[in-house]
This record gives structure tokens, sequence and C-alpha cells, in this order.
């Protein structure tokens, strides 16, 4: 009997000979959405004469020419020369610098900044061109991205009209990944750097990578794990990282590091790493002064100190502020900054772990130095399906605030979920902190511009690894691409980005892209529904955090425990974060959070989050709270098999491998789905009491049997 690849294949082979149409080749995911398949003959756009470019080209003007070559061959079947004479109809990359004629344009050049590019069709010297236009390098690398996007996405060259900077100026990916190769929280195989062959072998895997960030306006990369080993810092290692800051140069990204803060103990010999000791502060001058000799465009050090058993300069009674001063003015002669994390909460504070660390770095507004930022995750606790944005959005006017997002699926499932994450940061970045009045913006707090900030940077936690498809999944790709599209800029809508993903991933066929787009859509209300609806959170499985685990109260500390954030037992459910609880409500600005305080205004997304409520309380929709949360987890489940049941329609559009890996994913996803919402309904039910409502089905398994479940092999975990 035919295995189902084989069934597909055949399907496949026998419908292209029917049809006479040529069989879709196999892919395996590794050219992301920088495939450059062939336009179709009908859509085809008038090819390029020649690429025109200077002659003294920088080697980010070499890599755009590249790019642009490599992508008009595959898009239309030929790649132009390149050449620096203008001719008609030529791809012309310029900058004022080397083409004066630009000046006598009128082009508004001067609002692009560093980054920012034109495209459009223009008369240079009486030459009918498409013109690519920037003040530097990097924006015309953005501007030939920009130009092929146009085309794989259905665009034609004679009707290219673009321009675009971007609003933020730190887009940084993560690697959560350690000196052993091992990716916390990584689901894509190994980390794609190879320390222990580097800086001899250079993977050329490294350059794609590249290029797969700057497509996506990418520009920094911190490449080891926030729970940092302090060899990361040792020549041997800088040698290392500076040979993949040889390769990632060109392509506009700038190398970072986290920095362990007991690095001078660690490494350097000396007996304190407190950053008031004039020892300790050499030491890390001189440490920047040997990075920046090894790597003269090095960005600067990202830390995690005082949090999670990190160390950090509380363990010399001083403050986050003198910490991240201390390595600010280390960094500082040499033009890099710091990212200090605002991820803190204590192993002895009582204190609603939610609000521990506005309530730590609330009171250091202002103490830091110009070149520090704070990095502070999207909500106050970790990642979770659905989270209100966190306080400090809007409380630390003085400080420029950098958002971390996690690309890689930590709490959503890993790499075998669908759950498309643009929906969930647009969600973050439009949510309004009334910090300075409506429209203050997540958004706006992180571009710098609702408290005139001019450094500002969006970080995502990265989900690539080895594997040939990068992200472990190829509708992992689309996080990873999102989060690009996003940081560059905040107010871009989620479903232009999915759209544009699909295109170029797959398929500008509209039957493909109505319904790809609508499962992208719906997936990730799909997962918050299956896991934690009404405003649940962290009740995933103790360390990996894979599956249920709600029922969790037996762990050192309370907010270890999924018990801690949900309370549930015979009276109710949920967190009372209001005054007669933690009041956490009162870290928000009145205007967000007057509604909040009470329940029948709150919205559903967020009711368990804000107050603890009775089983029989109603909600606006007429069900008790207990009718609510099952026809929630029941509606989780039936989106994941809607979604397997769209993809199996979609199979005409795709090729047979990729096409595979997506639907044995989605099976993985609605057998997951029913196991999340049996176990949970399964121990809700035990803790409140209730009986079944009407029509639904009781989870097939005792709740023993779910508790009973143990995976002492998930990946990522630490
Ligand atoms: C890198 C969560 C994760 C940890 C991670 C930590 C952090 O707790 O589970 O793996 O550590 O966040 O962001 O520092």
């Amino acid at each position: 009997m035919a295995t189902p690849i084989l069934r597909h294949l055949l399907t496949f082979v026998l419908a292209a000979g029917l049809l006479g149409a040529p069989a879709l080749r196999a892919e395996d995911g590794y050219d992301l959405w920088l495939r450059y398949a062939p336009l179709p003959a009908a859509s085809a756009t008038s090819p390029a004469s020649a690429i025109v470019a200077p002659d003294n080209a920088s080697d980010t003007v070499r890599a755009a020419r590249g790019e642009l070559q490599r992508g008009l061959r595959g898009l239309l079947g030929a790649a132009p020369a390149v050449q620096s004479g203008l001719i008609a109809d030529a791809i012309v990359l310029a900058t004022p610098d080397d083409r004066p004629a630009l000046a006598g344009l009128g082009l508004p050049l001067a609002a692009l900044g560093e980054d920012g590019y034109l495209v459009r069709r223009v008369e240079l010297d009486g030459v009918p061109v498409t013109l690519v236009a920037a003040n530097g390098g990097r924006g015309l690398l953005y501007g030939v991205f920009a130009l092929l996007r146009h085309l794989q996405t259905g665009g034609r060259l004679e009707q290219v009209d673009l321009s675009s900077a971007p609003r933020v100026r730190l887009r940084l990916l993560n690697h959560w990944d350690n000196l052993d190769r091992h990716v916390e929280r990584g689901y894509a195989g190994e980390s794609l750097w190879d320390w222990w062959r580097l800086p001899d072998v250079v993977d050329p895997r490294y350059t794609d990578y590249a290029r797969a960030n700057a497509s996506v306006g990418i520009n920094g990369t911190v490449l080891n794990n926030v729970n940092a080993a302090a060899e990361a810092l040792t020549p041997r290692y800088l040698e290392k990282a500076a040979a993949l800051a040889d390769v990632f140069r060109p392509w506009g990204i700038r190398v970072y590091l986290s920095a362990r803060f007991s690095a001078p103990v660690d490494i350097g010999g000396l007996e304190t790493a407190d950053p008031l000791d004039p020892a300790v502060r050499q030491w890390w001058q001189d440490k920047a002064a040997e990075i920046y000799a090894r790597i003269p465009d090095f960005g600067g050090f990202l830390v995690k100190a005082n949090s999670e058993g990190q160390p950090g300069p509380q363990n010399y009674g001083r403050s986050h502020a003198d910490g991240a001063n201390m390595l600010a003015a280390a960094l500082a002669p040499h033009g890099g900054v710091v990212m200090w994390r605002a991820f803190v909460y204590s192993d002895t504070d009582p204190e609603d772990r939610v609000k521990q660390a506005y309530s730590e770095f609330k009171p250091l507004d202002g103490d830091f130095a110009d070149n520090v930022l704070v990095q502070v995750k999207n909500g106050p606790l970790d990642f979770q399906p659905r989270e209100p944005f966190h306080p400090l959005f809007g409380a630390m006017p003085a400080t420029p605030l950098l958002m971390e997002f996690q690309i890689t699926q930590e709490y959503l499932g890993f790499s075998t979920h669908l759950v498309y994450l643009g929906t969930l940061w647009q969600e973050v970045l439009q949510s309004d902190t009334h910090a300075a009045g409506p429209g203050s913006t997540v958004a706006r707090v992180i571009d710098g511009s609702l408290h005139d900030k001019p450094l500002s940077g969006i970080a995502g936690v990265a989900n690539t690894g080895t594997d040939r498809n990068w992200s472990g999944s190829i509708f992992g790709q689309a996080n990873w691409y999102a989060f690009g599209r996003l940081a560059w800029d905040p107010d871009a809508s989620a479903a232009d980005i999915a759209d544009e993903w699909l295109r170029m991933t797959f398929s500008n066929d509209p039957r493909f892209v109505g319904a790809a787009r609508d499962m992208m859509l719906r997936s990730r209300e799909a997962a918050v529904d299956y896991m934690t609806p009404l405003g649940l959170a962290h009740i995933m499985g103790t360390g990996h955090h894979y599956g249920p685990a709600p029922w969790v109260d037996d762990l050192g500390r309370p907010e270890w425990n999924p018990f801690y954030y949900h309370r549930a037992d015979r009276d109710g459910i949920g967190f009372d974060r209001t005054r007669s609880g933690s009041d956490a409500l009162a870290q928000y600005a009145p205007g967000y959070a007057a509604p909040l305080y009470d329940p029948a205004t709150t919205p559903e997304q967020f009711l368990l989050w804000y107050h603890r409520l009775p089983w029989d309380y109603r909600l606006a929709s007429g069900r008790t709270l207990w009718e609510e949360l099952v026809r929630h987890y029941d509606h989780g489940v039936a989106e994941a098999e809607r979604m397997r049941r769209s993809w199996a329609g979609l199979g005409e559009f795709v090729d047979p491998e990729r096409y595979e890996q997506v639907a044995r994913y989605l099976d993985i996803q609605v057998r997951e789905a029913h196991w999340w919402r049996n176990a949970c309904l399964a121990y809700f039910q035990q803790r409140s009491g209730k009986a079944w409502p009407d029509g639904v089905e009781p989870p097939p398994l005792p709740l023993e049997y779910y508790r009973s479940l143990r995976f002492p092999y998930a990946p990522g975990d630490t």
C-alpha cells in the first residue's frame, strides 16, 4: 500500500501528466522566501536590459547587485549583465554621491535616512530606467530586496513605485545558542554556528542566513544565549565571532554578544565583578577594545542579569543601572550599545510575578547611560500565547525600550504547530498604553517617536537551526519573515505580511493565497483557544513547556507552578489583579487600566488574567464561565481541524515535499490540540465539580492518564 507521501506524489505526477502541466519541483524549504521561482508566462514582467552599478562598489553594493542578478535569473530566466554605463530599461543602483544627476530629479531622498530606499521608473540623463536609489549601500541592498519582493508577489517591473525607510534602528535576532550548539528553546536542530570548526570552516549557509535577514531588514544578530557562557568573550571565541561578522558585514548585519556579568571573575582572574570596582571597569574597557580590534563594527552587549540564576550587579548590592552603565562606558568610545534585559523576577519576592519587572525598573528611569536600551519582553510574564502588553511600555519615558518578541515557539507547540505570530505581535504593537494620552501605542514607544528617543530597537528570539528548512517547519519561516517586516515597520499589517510571505514562499495563485492566509490569520487564536483561553497562562509542562500541565502545584517556588496562575478550585478560577488582589493594573496608565477593573468591561481574552471569578459567572454570551471555557477549548480543536482540512485542499499549489511536511505537522497539531483540550478540561472539571455542558464530549481518558505523561527528551529544554 502506498504511503501518504507516495500517494501524494502519484496524484501529483498523474495530475501534471494529464493536464500537460509541468510538475512542481520538490523543494525542501532551504530557499525560504527567496526561491525566485520562475514567474508564470502570463504575469511575466518585461526583462531588464542591464544592471547599472558604480564601478567602485562597496561589498554591500556588490551583494545587492549579486542578489538582483540571482533573483532576476530565477524569476525571469536570465540575469542581466552588470555594467557602469546607462542604457535604456536598465535597473540602476545609485546614491547621490555616485550619481549627482539624482539631485535634479527632486526625489525625497533626505527622508530615507541611512537605510531607506526608493524604487521607481525615471529618466536619468534622458534615459528611461528603473532606479533603485538610497543614501548608502545598505539602502540599496534593501531597495533591491524590495524590488525583488515586488516581482515575486506579482508586481510588474514597469509599474514599480516603492519607497520605505525603517522606523526602528536596531532590528535584531537574539540567538539562545550555546557554545556546544544546543539551542535553548530551539526546535529546528542545532545551532547554525559551528563554533568548534569556526573560524577555519565558514559554512556557506552563514551567507544564506545573512541574505534572508537582510531581505527583511534585520541588521544585527546576538550570536549566543542570554544564559551566557563567559567563554564567548575569550580570544578563542572572539576570533570565531569575528569570522561570522566578516560574512554578515556586506549584508548590513552587525554582530552582538551576550555578556555574562561575572566574566571578569570567570575568565578574567578578578575576585569581583562589582560594577563600581575600578579594576572591573578597566577589565571591561580592555575587553571592549579587544573586541573592536577584531570586529570594528561590533554592535554591543546583551545582558541577562540577576534573573533566573544569572549573576548581576545586585550580587554586589548595586542596581541594574550601575551594571548597565559600567558596560555602556566600556562600549561608548567604540559606538556600541548595551541591551539590558528587564526579564527579572526574584526567587524570594512574594509579589505577583508579573509586577516585579516594573517594580524593579520603573524607579531607574533616567538613570541609564545614553547608549543603554532596556530590553522588555512583549508581556509581563513570559511569551505566552496571549498576555497583555508589558506595563513598562510607556512607563519609562527617559529610557529607550527595546521590544523582545519570541519567534521560536517555546510556549506555542514548538515547531510542529502552525501558529502565525504576526497577529500576536501586531496585537501587542497596536495596544494603546495611554502613557501620553490615547494613541500612545506600544509601536510608538518602540520606534522612539512617543518619547522622542533617537535609539530604538526590536529583537526576536530566533527560531533558526540546522534543519534544512531553517525553522523546523515551513510555516515557522513565516514567523522569522514577519518579525523582520514588523521590526522595519511596527505598524505593518500582519495580514499583508502573511500575504506576501505566502506568495514568495509558495504561489501567487489567489485560490492558494486566500485559503492559506486565512489559515495563518486564524492560527494564533486557535492555539490560544486550545491551550490557554480567556486569559489563562503558563499552564504548560514543567521545564520543557511542552503540552498541558495545569495541575502542577508542588514545585519549590509558587510562581514556578501552573496552579499559581489559575488557582482553580470549587469557588472559581483566575488571578485577581485588581485592587482586591495584586493590583497589577495599577502599573498601567488609567486610560488603559480603568475598564479592566470590572470583569464586565474586561475583554474576554484577558478575563482570567485580571479576575478571579466564580464558575457560574455569566459572560456577554449568556453562558457561564465554565460553559464558555469548554466552548473555547472545543473551538480551538475545531479550528486546528479546519486548518488541516484547508491544507488538504491546497496540494495542487505546493510541491510534494513541502506539502507533505506541512500535512504531517498539521496531523500532530490536531492530535495535540485534542490532548490540550482533554487534559485541561479533565482537570478543570475535577477542580470545579461542574457537570459537562449539554452536547459536550467529556475527555476520553481519566485525568490521571494526562497527568502521568512524561517527556524527558523534549527538545530545547535548558
Ligand atoms: C533564556 C524563559 C525561558 C528560558 C529563557 C528565559 C529568558 O524563562 O524558559 O529558557 O532563558 O525565559 O528569557 O531569559
